[in-house]
């Protein structure tokens, strides 16, 4: 009798799912949300040419954006050129965001860029210590293209707000930091608008279909000029190499104008977005805590179940052998 008892409590015991440590370890910790979009809302129209061009992208923010301190941002577009607005402009098509500049909608070898109107220099950001950019991307060109796309940071109002030009490219003498990542799979870093001789390779033997998670993690105390800042940057999760630096984090320091708008680009292919998120740095404090308390959590699931064990295999059938 006392037999089938134990099995059964063992087979109990062994059916709860248990959470392993790395897969506790291996989960996101995200700080605050300072602005996310999803992209997702009506496909932008053609227009007389057939181009697609935009009018959702800046409307129905609210039901797309989301942010603790933003709420709903609207994107500068860059429309500069002298060539019609609605060759230009990023779209929105299957909830993602379409970029393309270059030969493919124009004749001018030039990139498409949005940036949100917003100066990410908030006070949460330097509370935490810095903040984190975040997005998927698709280059659609297979891995042989030289075309890319670009995300960079530190720009200026009056270079996000520039239409007469092309800014804020990732080129921009006032980006503190830019990296373009090629269809090939080779990408380059800029800093101050020159290449700082930091690059490699991200990807290799990838489809025309493979979507890549870029996060690019900037610890700062404040963005006053000459502030230290250390960037990092993975791709699907793995730490790309950002230069000649020891290890893998690139080191600079803000230059003088003391503004950290963020823009997205594009240069010919056509590139898919999609989920951008701009979020404080998680507090290495926080990550402990939750790891600490992870691991303390596990440890008394484990305690307990092995206090479970024994009662089942080894107290119950002593109590049951002596009420026999
Ligand atoms: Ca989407
Ligand atoms: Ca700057
Ligand atoms: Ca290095």
């Amino acid at each position: 009798m006392f037999r089938s008892i134990a099995v059964t409590v063992t087979i109990t015991s062994m059916a709860i799912p248990l959470m392993g440590p790395a897969e506790l370890c291996a989960a996101t910790v995200r700080g605050t949300v300072l602005l996310r979009d999803s992209f997702d809302g009506p496909d932008d129209t053609t227009d007389l040419t057939g181009q697609p061009h935009d009018v959702h992208l800046n409307s129905d923010l609210s039901a797309r954006q989301a942010g603790s301190l933003l709420g709903a941002v609207p994107y500068r577009l860059d429309v500069g050129g002298g060539n019609s607005p609605q060759y230009r402009n990023p779209y929105l098509s299957s909830n993602r965001l379409v970029m393309k500049g270059g030969s493919l909608n124009h004749s001018l070898n030039r990139s498409q860029i949005i940036a949100p109107n917003h100066d990410f220099v908030d006070p949460a950001i330097t509370t935490a210590r810095g903040f984190v950019i975040e997005f998927t991307v698709n280059p659609t060109s297979g891995n042989t293209s030289t075309d890319w796309f670009a995300v960079s940071l530190g720009h200026t109002q009056s270079s996000v707000a520039n239409a007469a030009s092309y800014h804020p490219e990732v080129t921009d003498p006032v980006a503190d930091f830019g990296i373009l990542f090629r269809g090939n799979g080779g990408f380059s870093t800029f800093g101050d608008g020159t290449f700082n001789g930091g690059g490699g390779s991200y990807a290799s033997g990838h489809g025309a279909a493979d979507f890549f998670d870029i996060r690019v993690e900037v610890e700062t105390a404040s963005f006053a000029p000459g502030e230290t800042v250390t960037l990092r940057t993975f791709v699907n999760n793995q730490q790309l190499d950002m230069g000649p630096d020891p290890g893998n984090e690139l080191t600079f320091l803000w230059d003088g104008d003391g503004s950290n708008y963020i823009s997205l680009e594009s240069r010919r292919e056509p590139s898919l977005f999609d989920n951008l998120a701009i979020s404080t740095i998680p507090e290495p404090s926080t990550f402990i805590l939750l790891t600490v308390g992870a691991v303390g959590l596990l440890a008394r699931s484990y305690r307990q179940r092995r206090k479970r064990f024994r009662r089942a295999m080894i107290i119950r059938p002593f109590l049951a052998w002596r009420t026999k």
